[in-house]
């Protein structure tokens, strides 16, 4: 099972720790394409390839590469839109988590997809049931193992 995990990078690091949690998580179901998204010590204006065109190529053989996308959505991030809308355009299965804040409703692009499983939690141990039962829906064609 192949996980890309989406999560701001260039958009703002304040979730670095949670993308880290949930990284941690999702590795036991699988392998995580995109571990480097939940290290912490990366910032936003870090780099971590030769150039930007590097990083897309690279990115874009994954996300095609992928079973499945989880992105973590509260941090709002051009990337990571552009990431879960490519992922919808090639059929794979998309969960959106996000913490809902007043005043910041998510984009109605993401929230209206009905393509797009998108779902609110406010704790660790809420994101992780929901994942659980995302990945669950997937049990029988792609070999996951129960969480
Ligand atoms: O627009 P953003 O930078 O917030 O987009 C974040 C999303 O794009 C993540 O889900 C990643 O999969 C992808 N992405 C963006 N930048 C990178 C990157 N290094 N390395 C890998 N994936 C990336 C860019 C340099 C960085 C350390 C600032």
């Amino acid at each position: 099972m192949k996980i890309y995990f989406a999560g701001s990078i260039r958009g703002g690091r304040d979730d670095a720790d949670i993308y880290h949690g949930l990284i941690m998580f999702l590795k036991s179901f699988g392998q995580v394409l995109t571990e480097h998204v939940g290290d912490t010590g990366l910032t936003e204006i870090g780099d971590d390839g030769p150039d930007d065109r590097y990083i897309h190529d690279r990115d874009m053989k994954w996300l095609i590469s992928c079973d499945l996308v989880v992105a973590e959505v509260s941090m709002p991030s051009l990337g990571v839109g552009y990431e879960i809308g490519w992922a919808k355009a090639l059929d794979k299965p998309v969960l959106c988590l996000h913490r809902p804040r007043p005043g910041r409703p998510l984009s109605a692009m993401i929230s209206g997809c009905d393509k797009i499983e998108t779902r609110a939690y406010s704790s660790f141990e809420e994101a992780q049931k929901l994942i659980g039962a995302f990945l669950k829906k997937f049990d029988n064609t792609m070999h996951l193992l129960p969480g």
